[in-house]
């Protein structure tokens, strides 16, 4: 991290913790970035990088060992505890930082921290700053604040083997609750116990939470793309499809799968399903180092359109349809997202001079086509109506080409109907 900047102080803090209703709060997650620098995972802390010429410096404040705290939350790493776990060259306690402070920005001209970050603790900083630039004796002052994240998220990009060992576990513990929800699914349950069915699988695993609000969207619910509401009956006849996936050690996973509530495909619904699943299958066999993020975009947006035109859903010059978009009423979202500490991380798409990001190993990205057909367009064969099916898997692009992570997750008619009847 201290090798992308010339000079300075880096200053990040922790997430803060926030209040759900009154005196209960959310469980606590830590801030990406922070995680992602130091590893360490509980409130109110702060890390401090500075870099003064050649030398550097690592500073991590904790919250300190109280015996008040610990009765009634348990005990904290405190100074001691965090300087055996963690490699920074200093620890010490939250109490000192105010002093600190204003110590460790002196003689220094710049300053990075995260824009978005409106903590107590950067206010502190912001304050030293200002009573530095007017004490005497003091030759430099700051003058150049910088945004940290995107030198963070530059490198979260590129996942290093311990990173990806903690997608994969995420995405082994989805793939049993994918294929749990398709064993219990039948008509009449409600949207809800097939999630619950699914976060008893994480939580009976050591998993700590979902890595995002779960959808678990019946027959034409699908067709709403941040459906979680989760609570109507799945009805005979209909598709059910789940986006739902846990996180490990804070890194996420993100699958999609949608299958007959009944266990077997209408004519209609298979016919739907497969041309999603073909344009799955070639957008993934396209990844490779070297490929244009664009370009993907661009290609699933053409194979989209063009079995929208095979469904007899669009009619016309596929360049036409594409040119006046007519495909995004069907498919109005994008090909995939990055993944890692963020179900979509926040990494760069596109590079300093605003050209897209081109692939490189270590990078994951979902793929997750899909077609949407509300239930009142009147513009759409009555057979396909209120079909919704999206079907997403994490992407692990290698020196070779590219790793489906999930690939033990069912997708193809065959295994999705052997599943649900509980013959796989
Ligand atoms: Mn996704």
């Amino acid at each position: 991290m201290l090798n992308s900047i010339e000079e300075g102080v880096i200053l990040f803090s922790s997430a803060p913790s926030k209040t759900r209703s009154n005196d209960t709060e959310y469980p606590y997650r830590q801030n990406s970035d922070f995680y992602y620098l130091c590893g360490f995972e509980e409130a109110n802390s702060v890390l401090i990088l500075v870099k003064t010429g050649e030398s550097t410096r690592t500073l991590l404040y904790v919250e300190p060992h109280s015996e008040e705290f610990a009765l009634w939350n348990g005990a904290r790493l405190g100074v001691e505890g965090a300087m055996k776990r963690f490699s920074v060259d200093e620890v010490h306690s939250m109490l000192e930082y105010p002093n600190h402070i204003k110590e460790i920005l002196r003689e220094h001209i710049a300053l990075y921290i995260d824009f978005q970050d409106d903590s107590s603790i950067l206010k502190l900083a912001q304050q030293s700053a200002k009573d530095l630039r007017e004490t005497r004796g003091v030759k430099r002052t700051l003058r150049c604040l910088h945004d940290v994240t995107y030198l963070i998220r530059s490198q979260r990009l590129i996942k290093s083997p311990e990173e990806i060992e903690a997608i994969r576990h995420a995405i082994s513990l989805t793939a049993s609750a994918h294929h749990e929800a398709m064993k219990q699914c039948k008509s009449g349950l409600r949207e809800f116990e097939l999630q619950a069915s699914m976060s008893y699988i994480f939580l009976s695993n050591g998993a700590m939470s979902e890595a995002y609000g779960a959808i678990v969207a019946g027959g034409n619910n699908a067709n709403t793309l941040h459906y979680v509401d989760n609570h109507d009956v799945l009805k005979e006849g209909d598709l059910v499809l789940i986006d739902a996936a846990c996180e490990w050690e804070l890194y996420a996973s993100d699958i999609t799968r949608t299958f007959p509530v009944n266990g077997k495909f209408s004519d209609a619904q298979r016919k739907v399903y497969e041309k999603v699943l073909d344009v799955q299958l070639r957008v993934i066999e396209a990844m490779k180092p070297g490929v244009k993020r664009d370009w993907l975009q661009r290609y699933s947006e053409e194979l989209l359109c063009q079995a929208l035109i095979d469904l007899g859903i669009l009619s016309g010059d596929r360049e036409a349809l594409m040119e006046a978009k007519a495909h995004k009423k069907y498919a109005p979202h994008g090909i995939g997202h990055w993944m890692g500490l963020d179900v979509h991380d926040p990494c760069p798409y596109v590079d300093d001079a605003g050209e897209s990001l081109v692939f490189q190993a270590g990078m994951v990205m979902t793929i997750e086509p899909g077609i949407y057909i509300r239930a009142d367009d009147a513009s759409v064969p009555e057979k396909y109506r209120g079909i919704g099916i999206r079907i997403e898997d994490d992407i692990l692009i290698t020196e070779e080409g590219c790793e489906n992570l999930s690939s033990m997750i069912v997708k193809t008619v065959e295994d999705i109907e052997a599943m649900c009847a509980n013959q796989l």
